[in-house]
């Protein structure tokens, strides 16, 4: 693997083969494996020795795709987990210690917040929903305890925007860590861990996977110390990703670029029709030059991506029949997948969060949101254009 390669070639040879023998890393498929004898394993355990031990801990098919999502990211280490959330949970509870306080952005998915509110809480946690997109905020919201900053930038439903690099070096000085989520960009439109933050989050079921047929997540750092905390919080909370679907995640990646150029390019023009268009009130999406940080998107991402939500002017009613008349984008939660898909966030993905944390973070009841598959633009908006007549 040639760390100078682009993201692009990474995506294409990052944890393949490089020796004689099969092209394409085989799936080793086994929970566990023999060791040579006792000492043998009674060293590997003692880490007097590297080797493969249970796949829970390590597995040669997991550990070839995250040397892939490393290599993507720019990190020196990734640990693919089960989900996305089992990555953001192992994440953030894997440095937090009773006592601690998070910051995290309050424009995220739904259940982010939740594990934060409802879940980390208990274990004396505390944590802050904050505006991520206004650096002042931040600031104001920091305590001494203050011990991890999360954001997802672009946030999930809104596509607010949060500046990494301002936001790495006010975490830095204060001696906290930044986690990104980077799920909305992939690594090909924007790489957190280059712009100073410490931990990069995924959840692989979106546009890393693409084919909407896989449930994973990664965490993906550039520190070791990180890395040897995280595999061992992994280990103990279990979460990790099943060497089957490390290799179809692997395979899809094959294509990542070339799928975001077009999410892209299709996204671009859908928001600009759904702009346009009178039954529609404000379109959210970082491409367009109305969206409130548009001039930081272009610096900090290398395109728009895929997502656009938007506010009718016949509020939820009108959504819910735009809904229901949608043929080709399928009304399904989810992102990221080739196929386009409609969903409400008030009452599916973020229906666990409270009206109030929904109202505090711009998700009206008015709001809908496509996730802009790579079928013919022309196709998609022809299906959008018949729902919303
Ligand atoms: N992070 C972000 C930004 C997400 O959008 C999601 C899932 C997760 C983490 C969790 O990933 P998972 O465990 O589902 O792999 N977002 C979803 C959504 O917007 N609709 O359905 C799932």
């Amino acid at each position: 693997m040639n760390p100078d390669h682009k993201p692009a070639t990474h995506c294409v040879h990052a944890g393949q083969p490089e020796t004689e023998g099969p092209v394409v890393t085989p799936i080793v498929a086994t929970s566990t494996f023999r060791f040579r004898d006792a000492d043998h394993g009674a060293a590997l355990f003692a880490g007097r020795e590297t080797g493969y031990i249970y796949t829970r801990m390590l597995n040669p098919t997991v550990k070839a795709f995250e040397d892939c999502l490393a290599a993507l990211e720019g990190g020196t280490h990734g640990l693919a987990t089960a989900s996305g959330m089992a990555a953001v949970s192992t994440a953030i509870a894997g440095l937090g210690s009773a006592g601690d306080h998070v910051i995290c952005s309050k424009a995220v998915y739904g259940p982010t917040c939740t594990f934060l509110t409802d879940f980390l809480s208990r274990f004396g946690v505390e944590s802050s929903m904050v505006d991520t997109t206004d650096l002042d905020k931040v600031r104001a919201a920091f305590r001494p305890s203050t011990k991890l900053v999360v954001i997802e930038t672009p946030g999930n439903p809104t596509l607010a925007i949060s500046d990494i690099a301002a936001l790495a070096g006010l975490v830095r000085e204060r001696g906290a860590r930044l986690i990104v989520d980077n799920t909305f960009m992939s690594p090909i439109l924007q790489q957190p861990l280059r712009l100073g933050a410490d931990v990069v989050i995924h959840s692989l079921t979106k546009f890393l996977n693409g084919h909407a047929d896989v449930i994973g997540g990664a965490i993906i750092v550039k520190d070791e110390e990180l890395y040897r905390l995280y595999r061992r919080a992994l280990n103990h909370y279990g979460g990790v990703l099943s060497p089957f679907e490390s290799f179809l995640v692997h395979r899809g990646i094959k294509s990542l670029a070339l799928r975001m150029q077009r999410h892209c390019e299709n996204a671009q023009a859908i928001a600009e029709f759904l702009e346009s268009h009178p039954a529609v009130e404000r379109v959210h999406f970082p491409g367009l030059a109305s969206h409130p940080q548009y001039e930081l998107a272009r610096r900090q991402m290398s395109g728009p991506g895929g997502v656009i939500s938007f506010e009718l002017r016949g509020g939820f009613d009108a959504g819910r029949r735009m809904m229901n008349a949608t043929r080709l984008c399928a009304l399904a939660v989810s992102l990221g997948g080739v196929e386009s898909l409609i969903q409400h966030p008030a009452s599916m993905t973020h229906a666990g969060m409270t009206e109030d944390q929904r109202c505090e973070a711009g998700i009206t009841e008015g709001l809908v949101r496509v996730s802009v598959g790579i079928e013919d633009v022309g196709d998609i908006r022809a299906d959008l254009e018949q729902a919303l007549a």
